[in-house]
């Protein structure tokens, strides 16, 4: 029927076979196939029933998100579901792998559905911005009723086969193969004189519920949880007509719904982070050929939050790691804090007593560097200076085995300089995790001047080995994300000097998506990490470069954030949730005082300008150094690292969307009001004024 889709006959039962690698993703040539196969079944007398089985890893999971924003091809797949379910013979589903979106709904169109213990179904739409467009929103609540239909649409996470069958998805659990398993299933049907059973003409698990009340209840869960996007409140509409309109009309109104979702900015912005972060992984000048060395030991040095975090990463992923520390208190303290780390999750109950022992079992304490001559890859975690990076990196060249990758955690020292201390600078990496190293997705892979491709390589394969979105990066003054963040950070300082409050200023960046506001960041990480840095700025910094004052006010009244009951906010004993400061605007009128600054009332709109217009002019900059490889790495590390709303896209994605020519134009307002810091990156000039996007780079 087409190269992807292929019709056999088994007998009396037709096989409509989808080999669409890698994830059969239902384009127009698998929806053509699916459509011809499925009609010649039916056309055909000696076709008593049809199986439809998927190659590859599995079965569909979902519409081909490549072709969204270009025309539309026909047969569109609501016209294939629906022609499938039309059908006047049994057909049964085989699914293995992840049945997601399109492919849940191909699925739910057959009559039947068989599927491997190891599979998962859901409908993840919601997180593309978008909802099930080809009846899933009318045909799920049939078959799991309205909440329960509700949840798993508008949260879009899977559930595993077990849960599937209990909920009544699909009606049996196989194993062994997929073809000869639906083959038996379909011959045991019509054993049994059981013929079509479509899931559009079920009402059973729609009657006798008050539908309406569940649809109330998710209506104010999602305009809580999820204010700020689009699509949660359309899927919610869609499955309200799945109760309220006969299957035709509620398939129409799905339609407009998810058409109104297809065209929004959202949806455009959170396929942009699907395919970034699946690209941020290829690295253009990396030989395709090039060897990954084994990793089956590491080693940790440090037993700070840092390193036990990062530790537990690699027991997570079921790799023995030995944490080095200095004595023998200091190394039982780090393997205690490990393993309260993973008593949380028990508590939490998203970890058994049983999984705790069986991690905390792959992790060991040393104290002795000779301990480290098997280990594979080393990642220092230690303190963040030079003297003490020189004497571990030392250590490390004369006690790893040769080929033992030695990588660093530094966030911001010169991994070339690290490198340099040993007599092996080609195994020597940046391995920069984000704090909690367990619990954040985000790894830049720091590549040194002198790293070679096979370490490159390598790091990277650790990275997706912990289940890191892991994004190579140049060496200089913290990477890509701390180098954006401090720009950010220190223009929400100025804001306060000129008339913001932490308040308002926090509110907007909440409203604009992020997790939080650069403040409550403040007071959770302590202002003495940001005056460091400005101390060491206003050293090294040439005088054009203003600093705002306000974190040394701020210490000299002891306020140092939540370490000490007050910082920007005040908290009260044991808790975290931070209320106003009454101290703080005698502290806002000092600094405005002293950098001479009239005080004034501040826009939503500035405010925004002020903060993420800044780091794409910093993105730019690392742009053009090659410190990313493109722009949408950028906004990989951003969306991942530092809580940048995936519905925005990313700063980079979020700038493109604006128009450079208008960002441009405001940074150069801002270097003309605000001096050096806003001098316009050459790369964002040259765009502007050329009419084109990051993204064409
Ligand atoms: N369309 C196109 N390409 C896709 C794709 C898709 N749906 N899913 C994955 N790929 C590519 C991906 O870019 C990568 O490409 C390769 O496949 C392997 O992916 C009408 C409208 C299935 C769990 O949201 O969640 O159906 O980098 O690295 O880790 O209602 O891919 O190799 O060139 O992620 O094994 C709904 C999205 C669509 C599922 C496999 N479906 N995909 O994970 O591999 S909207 C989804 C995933 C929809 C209907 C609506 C995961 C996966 P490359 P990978 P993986």
């Amino acid at each position: 029927m087409s190269d992807v889709v292929t019709l056999e006959r088994h007998g009396a039962i037709a096989v409509v076979r989808v080999n669409n690698p890698p994830v059969n993703a239902l384009g127009i040539a698998v929806r053509e196939g699916l459509q011809n196969s499925f009609n010649a079944a039916e056309a055909d007398p000696a076709v008593k029933a049809i199986v439809l089985v998927c190659e590859g890893s599995t079965f569909m999971a979902g519409a081909d998100i490549k072709e969204f924003g270009k025309p539309p091809k026909s047969p569109g797949l609501p016209e294939v579901v629906n022609g499938i379910e039309a059908g006047t013979k049994p057909s049964v589903a085989v699914i293995h792998g992840t049945a997601l979106g399109g492919g849940l709904e191909v699925a739910v169109s057959c009559h039947y559905r068989i599927a491997l213990k190891s599979a998962k179904v859901g409908l993840p739409e919601v997180k593309l911005g978008l909802l099930p467009g080809a009846g899933g929103t009318q045909r799920l609540p049939r078959l799991v009723g309205v909440a329960k239909a509700l949840d798993m649409i508008v949260s879009g996470d899977p559930i595993s086969a077990s849960e599937a069958l209990e909920l009544g998805v699909v009606d049996a659990l196989i194993e062994g193969d997929l073809t000869a398993a639906g083959i038996a299933y379909a011959e045991q049907l019509l054993a049994e004189g059981k013929g079509a059973r479509r899931t559009g003409e079920r009402t059973d698990k729609l009657d006798g519920v008050d539908n309406a009340a569940a649809v109330a209840a998710k209506r104010a869960e999602v305009s809580k949880k999820t204010p700020g996007l689009f699509s949660p409140q359309r899927c919610v509409s869609a499955v309200e007509a799945a109760f309220t309109l006969p299957l035709a009309e509620g398939l129409k109104r799905e339609r407009e719904l998810f058409g109104e979702c297809l065209v929004s900015p959202q949806r455009a912005a959170l396929v942009h982070a699907f395919f970034s972060e699946r690209q941020a992984s290829k690295i253009d000048d990396l030989p395709k050929d090039t060897p990954v060395r084994e990793i089956n030991r590491a080693g940790v040095i440090g037993g700070g939050t840092m390193g036990v975090g990062i530790a537990i990463c690699f027991a997570n992923a079921g790799i023995p790691v030995k944490i080095l520390e200095i004595s023998s208190e200091a190394r039982d303290k780090a393997l205690e804090r490990a393993r309260d780390t993973y008593g949380m999750s028990v508590k939490r109950g998203s970890l058994t007593e049983d999984a705790l022992e069986k991690r905390m079992a792959l992790i060991s304490g040393i104290t002795d560097y000779a301990d480290l001559n098997d280990v594979d890859v080393v990642v220092e975690a230690v303190f963040e200076d030079m003297g003490v990076k020189q004497k571990v990196f030392e250590a490390l060249d004369a006690n790893c085995k040769p080929g033992a990758i030695l990588a660093s955690n530094t966030s911001s020292l010169d991994l070339n300089a690290i490198a340099a201390f040993t007599k092996r600078p080609e195994d020597v990496v940046g391995l920069h995790f984000f704090s909690p190293a367990n619990v954040m997705r985000l790894l830049e892979v720091v590549r040194g001047a002198k790293t070679s491709f096979e370490v490159l390589a390598t790091a990277m394969a650790i990275g997706k080995k912990l289940k890191k979105v892991s994004v190579p990066v140049g060496v200089c003054d913290g990477f890509v994300g701390n180098r954006m963040v401090f720009q950010y950070g220190r223009e929400s300082e100025f804001l306060l000097e000129e008339g913001g409050t932490p308040d308002q200023i926090d509110g907007v960046l909440r409203k604009f998506g992020l997790a939080m506001g650069p403040f409550a960041m403040r007071d959770l990480s302590g202002l003495d990490i940001g005056l460091a840095i400005r101390t060491r700025q206003r050293q090294t910094l040439p005088a054009e470069f203003k600093l705002p004052t306000i974190l040394d006010k701020m210490a000299e009244a002891g306020m140092l954030g939540q370490k000490t009951g007050k910082g920007f906010y005040l908290y009260e004993k044991g808790s975290r949730a931070p209320l106003t400061n009454p101290e703080l605007p005698a502290i806002l009128e000092a600094a405005s005082k002293q950098q001479g600054i009239e005080r004034r009332q501040l826009t939503d709109e500035y405010i925004i300008e002020r903060t993420i217009y800044a780091l794409i002019n910093e993105g730019a900059k690392i742009l053009e150094e090659g410190i990313a490889q493109r722009s949408s790495d950028i906004d990989v590390i951003y969306l991942n690292g530092y809580g940048f709303p995936a519905h925005q896209g990313g700063p980079m994605f979020y700038a493109d969307s604006i128009g450079l020519d208008r960002v441009y134009a405001r940074i150069c307002e801002f270097h003309q009001q605000h001096g050096a810091w806003w001098k316009p990156a050459p790369l964002l000039e040259k765009l502007a004024k050329e009419g084109r996007k990051f993204a064409d780079l």
